[in-house]
C-alpha cells in the first residue's frame, strides 16, 4: 500500500509527538519544515524535510519554506480530476493528505508592547497558506490547526481507519474561522484604534443550546477564538446541561461577585437581574446574609460567589431551589454534597477574563462600546450634613451593586446586604418606592440608597425622607441637582454624587 503523506509544521509543538507516532505507525510519511523536522527527529521519528520535497532551501530567515507548487498542487489537486491527476504526475508532485499547522503566535503578540516590527515577524504567511489550500479540498484532505484537535482524528482514524468527510468538512471550517480572525487582528494592529477591538474576533461554536430565552426559539453558544470571555473559562463539576438563560445569568453574576475584589461576597441573579448581593466574613455568614436579600425571588435563581465553598455552605445552598452554584473553588466534601441534587449545576470558574467591550445586536447592525468597567474615583458629598464613615461605606457597597441593575436602578441596603433592588422601570420614583419597600420589609435598621443615574425631580428625596433613608448617593447631573440637594438639606439627609452615571439597559 503506498504510503500516505502528512505536512506537519507547528509552532505549538505540544501534544505531537504521539500524534504524529500514531500517524507513522499508520502507514503515513511525516513531512516537516525546520523546527517541527527536528523535533521529531529527536524524539525518534523519521520525518523528512521540506526541501527534499521543494527541491528549494528554506530562505529569507523561514519566510519561504512552504511557499512552493510541490506543496500546494499537493494540498490542491482534485483526486477525482484526472487532468489535475495528470498534471501533478507531469510536474512530479506528490498528494499530501493531511496537513498540522499551528500557527506563528500572533495573537499572544497582538496586544504586548513589542515593537511593530518585531509584531510583524509574528505573521505567518505560509501556515495560514497551507491550511487553506488543504481546507479547500477538504473532499481529500484533513487539515488540523488545534492541538486539541489531534485526539479526536486519532480516534477516528482508530474506529474507521481514515477521517471521515463530515469531520474534514468541520476541520475546514475551523480552518476559515482561524485564518478569518488571525487576518482580522493583524488588520487591527494596522488600522490601529479605527476598528472595534470587537471587529477582529471570530467566533467558534462551542455547542447548541436546547433553546434560546423560549423554548420556541433556536440558539447556540459560541466563544471567541482570539480571547477568552468572561465566562469562556469554567469547568462543569455536575448537574444538567447549561441553558441560554444559565449562561447568561452567569456572565452577569460573576461580574457582580468580581466586582468585590477585597472582600467576600455573593450574588443571587434572577432573569439577568440581581436579586441579593451581599458581603461577609465566612462562606456561609456571606451566602445567609444574599439569600435574606430575597428570598422569594432566589427560588429557581442562581448563586454566585468569589470564594470557595465549603460543606457548610454547601448545606445551606442545597435547602432552597437553584439552577447553579458557581464558585471559583468547592471543598471535595462540599462538592459530593452539592451533587446529590441532580439537576443542580455545580460550576467552577477557572480562569475569567473580562472583556474590554460590549456589542449590542440591533436589527440590521450592532451598537459597540467600551464596558462599563469603571468606578468613579470623584465622589463628594453635597449636602450640609455629613455621612458618618459607616455611611459612606454602606453607599458605596450600594453603588457597586446598582451598576448592575438594569436602570432605572435603586439600591436599598444596610452596608452589608442589597435588601431592596428595585430596577427596570421607566421612572426612577417607582423603582424607589420597590427598594425601599423591599428593604424596609426585612430591615428595620438604618439604611442607604444609590442610584444608578441623577435625580430629575426632588421627589426621591422627599420619598428617602419620609421612610427614614439615612443617606443617599447618586451621580448628580441633572439640570434640577439644585432641588434635590435644597431637599437633602431640608431633611438633614447626607447626600453623595459620584459624577459617574452606570445605565444599563
Ligand atoms: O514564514 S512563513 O510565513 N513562511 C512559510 O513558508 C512557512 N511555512 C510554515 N511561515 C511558515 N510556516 C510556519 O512555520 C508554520 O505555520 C508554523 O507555525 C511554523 C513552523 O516552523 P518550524 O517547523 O521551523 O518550527
Amino acid at each position: 500500500m503506498s504510503k500516505k503523506r502528512a505536512l506537519i509544521s507547528v509552532s505549538d509543538k505540544s501534544g505531537l509527538v504521539d500524534f504524529a507516532k500514531f500517524l507513522e505507525a499508520n502507514n503515513y510519511e511525516l513531512i516537516s519544515t525546520g523546527g517541527t523536522f527536528k523535533h521529531l527527529k529527536d524524539a525518534g521519528l523519521n520525518p523528512i524535510q521540506i526541501e527534499e520535497v521543494t527541491d528549494f532551501p528554506e530562505m529569507l530567515d523561514g519566510r519561504v519554506k512552504t511557499l512552493h507548487p510541490k506543496v500546494h498542487g499537493g494540498l490542491l489537486a482534485v483526486r477525482s480530476n484526472e487532468e489535475h491527476m495528470n498534471t501533478v504526475k507531469q510536474h512530479e508532485i506528490g498528494l499530501i493528505d493531511m496537513v498540522v499547522v499551528n500557527l506563528y503566535p500572533f495573537f499572544a503578540h497582538a496586544n504586548t508592547d513589542i515593537s511593530l516590527e518585531d509584531k510583524v515577524e509574528f505573521i505567518d504567511i505560509g501556515g495560514p497558506s497551507m491550511l487553506r489550500s488543504g481546507a479547500k479540498n477538504f473532499q481529500s484532505v484533513a487539515v488540523i490547526t488545534n492541538v486539541e484537535d489531534y485526539a479526536l482524528v486519532q480516534k477516528e482514524m482508530e474506529e474507521s481507519g481514515d477521517t471521515t468527510l463530515e469531520t474534514r468538512k468541520k476541520l475546514a471550517g475551523k480552518v476559515f474561522n482561524l485564518t478569518s480572525a488571525y487576518d482580522a487582528a493583524i488588520a487591527q494592529m494596522l488600522l490601529d484604534e479605527d476598528y472595534p477591538q470587537y471587529l477582529k474576533a471570530s467566533y467558534q461554536k462551542v455547542s447548541d443550546l436546547r433553546y434560546g430565552e423560549n423554548p420556541h426559539q433556536t440558539a447556540a453558544y459560541y466563544t471567541s477564538t482570539t480571547e477568552n470571555g468572561a465566562m469562556k473559562d469554567f469547568e462543569i463539576l455536575g448537574g444538567k446541561e447549561l441553558s441560554f438563560n444559565n449562561l447568561r445569568d452567569m456572565d452577569l453574576c460573576w461580574k457582580v461577585v468580581n466586582e468585590f475584589k477585597e472582600q467576600m461576597a455573593c450574588c443571587a441573579v434572577k432573569h439577568s437581574t440581581p436579586c441579593g448581593v451581599a458581603i461577609g466574613t465566612t462562606a456561609v455568614g456571606t451566602y445567609k446574609k444574599t439569600f435574606e436579600c430575597d428570598p422569594v425571588s432566589i427560588f429557581g435563581g442562581i448563586i454566585g460567589m468569589n470564594f470557595k465553598v465549603d460543606l457548610a455552605t454547601a448545606e445551606e445552598l442545597s435547602k432552597t431551589f437553584l439552577e447553579i452554584v458557581m464558585a471559583p473553588n468547592f471543598d471535595d466534601d462540599a462538592i459530593e454534597f452539592l451533587k446529590k441534587k441532580k439537576n443542580l449545576r455545580i460550576i467552577k470558574i477557572k480562569n475569567p477574563v473580562t472583556d474590554q467591550q460590549t456589542w449590542v445586536k440591533i436589527d440590521g447592525g450592532m451598537l459597540v462600546q467600551d464596558n462599563d468597567n469603571q468606578f468613579s474615583e470623584d465622589i463628594k458629598t453635597v449636602t450640609v450634613a455629613q455621612p458618618t464613615t459607616e455611611q459612606e461605606k454602606a453607599l458605596l457597597f450600594a453603588q457597586r451593586v446598582v451598576k448592575y441593575v438594569k436602570s432605572n436602578a435603586i439600591v436599598v441596603s444596610n452596608g452589608y446586604q442589597a435588601l431592596g433592588i428595585g430596577g427596570g422601570q421607566v421612572n426612577r420614583i417607582w423603582a424607589t418606592e420597590h427598594a425601599v419597600e423591599r428593604a424596609k420589609a426585612k430591615f428595620d435598621g438604618d439604611l442607604v440608597l444609590a442610584s444608578d443615574a441623577f435625580f430629575p425631580f426632588r421627589d426621591v428625596v422627599d420619598f428617602c425622607a419620609k421612610e427614614g433613608i439615612k443617606a443617599i448617593i447618586q451621580p448628580g447631573g441633572s439640570m434640577r441637582d439644585e432641588d434635590s440637594i435644597e431637599a437633602a438639606n431640608e431633611h438633614g439627609i447626607p447626600m453623595m454624587f459620584t459624577n459617574m452615571r452606570h445605565f444599563l439597559h
